[in-house]
């Protein structure tokens, strides 16, 4: 990325974060002006909107010949991820939470070239944890993030400061903490998917199923369903989760985190069973986290969890 200056875009970058931590902050928790959008789960905010504004105000200015890709602004069958270099930004991904006043809720300001993430910016302002990512220079999270003193900042993954080779090794989902979302499609096919898949993982070695044969359950450590893919993929990163299984989120939810993730020696294969290289905006991803070894043996034994179950299908 000779022609584009990744160190300039990253600090741009959380300079807007934190812009928006602040907006974010601001908002009146008991009154937080709301509309929802495909049904009564998908929500969205004036805060939502206000920060998406800001947002693409700065970075127009900023990088007036760069794209900008929005949660708040895209077009559903019109706005699409190119090859050109191209801001990918949710303003507050875990809008639920927010509206809950759960504390667990981020701005995601992604960064991608060729469609690929070359930098990644989640800030959870209630928590004020900083998490941030450049392609070939390494991933980090720092609390405190008005703090900029080198000290702050921690290298991705947490185990091994930051060398994936010297992290924990993958063991298997039965040793694993795993990332699920139900999302906001609540019925059909890929809700039902969801939901035998979140049993087969959970389920013990011999549970009885009705169905036969009955299919290979995983009996996982937990599933941890927390409400943000951004900062599902930054949990992920850090190593605190093992992996993270979700289909339905779009580019915007995923592009910071899948930089910040591929920085500390994880990777992202399909939520879907068979492709190892999925699209930033395919809406079906399996991050899992970096680890000596076990990363492809894990990929495989959660795709056969999910098995003939029958696949997610997602419009763009
Ligand atoms: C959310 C995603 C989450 C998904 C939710 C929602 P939002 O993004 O982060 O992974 O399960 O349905 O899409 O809407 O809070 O920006």
């Amino acid at each position: 990325m000779s022609e584009i200056d990744l160190q300039g875009v990253h600090d741009t970058l959380v300079s807007i974060a934190f812009e928006a931590g602040r907006m974010i902050l601001a908002a009146d928790p008991n009154n937080i002006p709301q509309g929802i959008k495909k049904n009564t789960v998908d929500l969205v905010t004036e805060a939502d909107q206000a920060v998406e504004r800001m947002v693409y105000s700065r970075l127009c200015t900023d990088y007036p010949n760069c794209e900008f890709v929005g949660e708040e602004t895209y077009v559903a069958g019109e706005t699409r991820v190119t090859d050109a270099p191209t801001f990918i930004v949710d303003p507050i991904d875990g809008t639920t939470n927010f509206v809950h006043g759960y504390p667990h809720a981020c701005i995601s300001l992604g960064f991608a070239v060729c469609r690929k993430s070359v930098v990644g910016v989640v800030y959870n302002p209630f928590l004020d944890i900083l998490y941030t990512g450049i392609q070939g220079k390494g991933s980090y999270m720092q609390r405190s993030a008005a703090q900029t003193t080198p000290n702050q900042k921690q290298r991705l993954p947490l185990a091994g400061r930051g060398d994936a080779q010297a992290a924990p090794a993958l063991q298997g989902l039965g040793k694993a903490l795993v990332g699920v979302e139900w999302g906001s499609d609540r019925q059909g096919n890929n809700f039902d998917v969801k939901v035998g898949v979140f049993q087969r993982l959970a389920a013990a070695k011999n549970a009885a199923f009705s169905e036969q044969p009955t299919p290979p359950t995983a009996m996982v450590h937990s599933l941890r369903s927390l409400g943000s893919a951004a900062l599902n993929f930054c949990a992920v990163a850090a190593g605190q989760m093992d992996c993270y299984w979700e289909g339905g989120c779009y580019a915007w939810d995923v592009c910071a985190g899948w930089c910040i993730l591929s920085e500390a020696g994880g990777f992202v294969a399909s939520g879907n069973p068979g492709d190892w290289d999925p699209a930033l905006d395919s809406r079906l991803y399996l991050a899992v986290r970096g680890a000596p070894s076990g990363g492809k043996e894990l990929v495989e034994e959660f795709w056969s969890v999910i098995g003939d179950s029958g696949k997610m299908v997602y419009e763009h």
